[in-house]
């Protein structure tokens, strides 16, 4: 990284605190099976191992110091591996002795469990070690190996430590010998991209060219032989590694077409966002414009047809997979966390590709909303998918809705999510500005200050705000170089309204793909943004059949959503006049300081008795109801109870 942010962020420190604080320590007890909690399954599979994480007893076997046999999924592996890039990001903003002793056990550990020639997967080793690479399809060889280099790349940038570099480039000079095109080589890829990032993020650590050209490979291959899973599964000939997995249709994996020829986004959520996050990086980085094009085909596929309001992503449980356009179901979506951290990781790369601030705008969405969705309050309770609608009644006994969680639980059975919300969390000061080589950009609003060398001179930008409660925003640029410092804002999309002024004087500069131009001569100058922040009604598609005839209430970048502990239950019978206006008061006790929007409207009364299902004349009657509502974010941090965020909206006389 070319610059440094220090976050100084009431509302986000509150969230790095915890991780460094609770998750981190938390997490960490629940990979040595130290702490007892209730690990649920993350729907009604009866396959699903929930009985403990045994992640860390996984690498002790593997590497000879315990003996037993491997538990949990077959890529239990990687929570331990985004544990460790979470507790590499926080040692950068609050160093610790001693966690940093632990995490450089744990690399020992890691070590230990590797194989001579660098192979690195306690599953295959424990349980079949001659299986190694025979069922890609499944056995996420490669995905774990990827966050295992990912992990290591920033525990070394910030540590400095030799033994995790060594031990992720003899993995990944394993991988590029045994990967490619070349006689005796693997041609084919894993059936979930990850490795395509860890190599890429060496190759950027290291200047190897090996990495990236294996990476190259990786990518450009996925597709090209859309029967490698069937071919190698015919060979292998045992049972599956993940039962069920090998049914899903090539979409799933990202096999049905050469990765250039995609454009649309298909399959399992994750591994499309974490393959494009993968391709928009390699495009940049060995200028192919094609790839660039199908990143951006893929990218506005997602955003404006197959993306939630809240950031979420993957329209059903069935594959955790996107579905097809404007089919975005409320109650049985699914929406993972993860997902949505890697669409944020998917926009970073899209920033670092070209200056336009629809990438950060859907970063801060899916930020500001699913992603934090994704824990509770208190850091130690997690959500694998985010509904928009929840009827607890309804996850308990509908089976199709056995994924849709009314509270956090504990921990999962799959327990991708938790660790992989801490590294993004502990790492988001790489989110906020974008440097690069004849501009910086501004993405996010979060009080920091960021230090970084252009053109040979030393620029520092502080940020000062209190955003989002609050829309005014000071930027102070001490700029010692020569040339005029092109600097972009982000004007939010969703701003109706901005003003900016430098040094005292009202800006003409021009909005360019979402970006305010200006331009700051040397010495110390000052940029005072305000931004409208007023509560917006907003609508969807009228193609999105799910959400005709309802409205979500946004203020700034929180979608707000109302819950039955404030509105009474059936909070499908509330409805919110077109015309009603909304009241804004900020609730420093509640939730953690949360902003509360209320709006009179009315509601639907129940009968009291059953009443008969269907009648033909209306006998419901309606009641006045204050309607009360919280960033959708901090819900299901009261106990369960029933969550909406797309309310029925009573129009005024329809003419036609
Ligand atoms: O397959 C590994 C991880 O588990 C995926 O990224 C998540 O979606 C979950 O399926
Ligand atoms: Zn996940």
């Amino acid at each position: 990284m070319n610059y440094k942010v220090r976050i100084s962020d009431d509302f986000w420190n509150r969230y790095r605190n915890l991780v460094k604080q609770e998750m981190i320590p938390y997490q960490w007890a629940v990979l040595n099976d130290a702490i007892s909690i209730n690990i649920e399954k993350e729907r009604d599979d009866a396959s699903i191992p929930n009985e403990k994480s045994h992640a860390i007893e996984n690498f002790k076997i593997a590497a000879g110091i315990t003996k037993g046999k491997h538990y949990g999924w077959v890529f239990q592996d990687s929570d331990v591996y985004k544990w460790l890039e979470a507790a590499a990001y926080t040692l950068s903003y609050a160093w610790d002795d001693k966690l940093k002793k632990t995490a450089d056990e744990v690399i020992d550990l890691i070590a230990s469990a590797q194989e001579e020639d660098g192979y690195l997967n306690t599953y295959f080793s424990i349980m079949e070690p001659d299986r190694k690479y025979k069922r890609l399809g499944e056995s996420h060889e490669l995905y774990c190996s990827g966050h295992f280099i990912e992990a290591a790349v920033a525990y070394h940038e910030i540590t400095g430590s030799e033994k995790a570099l060594s031990t992720a480039r003899k993995l990944a000079d394993h991988i590029c010998k045994t990967f490619g095109k070349n006689a005796g080589q693997i041609r084919g890829v894993d059936g979930h991209e990850e490795i395509e990032t860890g190599l890429m993020r060496l190759y950027h650590l290291t200047g190897e060219k090996t990495y990236l050209n294996t990476a190259g490979f990786f990518l450009r291959e996925r597709g090209k032989d859309p029967h490698f899973f069937e071919k190698q599964t015919a060979d292998d000939q045992g049972k599956p590694v993940i039962d069920g997995i090998h049914k899903f249709p090539m979409k799933y994996y990202q096999m049905h077409l050469p990765v250039e020829l995609q454009d649309s986004a298909e399959g399992h959520a994750v591994r499309l966002v974490y393959m494009c996050t993968a391709l928009a990086d390699l495009a940049k980085t060995t200028h192919d414009a094609k790839l660039a094009e199908t990143c951006r085909k893929i990218w506005k596929n997602i955003t404006e047809k197959r993306m939630y309001i809240t950031g979420g992503i993957g329209s059903t449980v069935i594959g955790e997979a996107f579905t097809l356009d404007y089919d975005l179901p409320n109650d049985t979506m699914y929406c993972e966390t993860c997902a949505s951290i890697g669409l944020i990781f998917f926009a970073r790369q899209m920033l670092s590709l070209e200056s336009k601030a629809e990438y950060a705008d859907v970063m801060e969405r899916a930020l500001y909303n699913t992603v934090l969705s994704g824990m509770a309050l208190d850091g130690k309770h997690f959500f694998y998918v985010n509904p928009l609608e929840v009827v607890p009644k309804k996850s308990e006994l509908d089976p199709g809705k056995s994924h849709v969680k009314p509270v956090r639980p504990q921990w999962l059975g799959c327990a991708c999510c938790p660790p992989n919300l801490a590294r993004l969390l502990a790492s988001l000061d790489r989110y906020i500005y974008t440097v690069k080589e004849d501009e910086i950009l501004i993405n996010l609003f979060i009080r920091s200050t960021m230090e970084c060398t252009y053109r040979g001179h030393t620029i520092q930008i502080t940020q000062s705000c209190d955003y989002p409660k609050d829309g005014e925003i000071m930027f102070t640029v001490d700029h010692t170089g020569t040339d005029e410092l092109p600097l972009k804002i982000r004007i939010p999309s969703w701003a109706d309204g901005y003003k900016c002024s430098v040094d005292g004087r009202q800006t003409s500069a021009d909005i360019i793909n979402g970006y305010l131009e200006i331009r700051i001569s040397i010495g110390e100058h000052r940029v005072n943004l305000h931004l409208d922040l007023e509560v917006k009604r907003w609508y969807a598609n009228p193609n999105v059949s799910e959400d005709v005839g309802k409205v979500a209430i946004a203020r700034g970048p929180f979608v707000y959503c109302a819950e039955s502990v404030d509105n009474g239950e059936n909070l499908h019978g509330l409805i919110l006049p077109e015309e009603a206006k909304a009241d804004y008061e900020w609730r420093a006790d509640l939730l953690e300081g949360v902003g509360v929007i209320s709006m009179q409207g009315f509601r639907i009364m129940a009968y009291d008795d059953d009443g008969p299902l269907y009648e033909s004349a209306k006998r419901f009657t309606k009641k006045a109801q204050h309607i009360k509502m919280i960033p959708y974010y901090a819900w299901a941090n009261r106990g369960e109870n029933e969550m909406r965020v797309w309310l029925h909206e009573s129009m005024g006389e329809v003419k036609l």
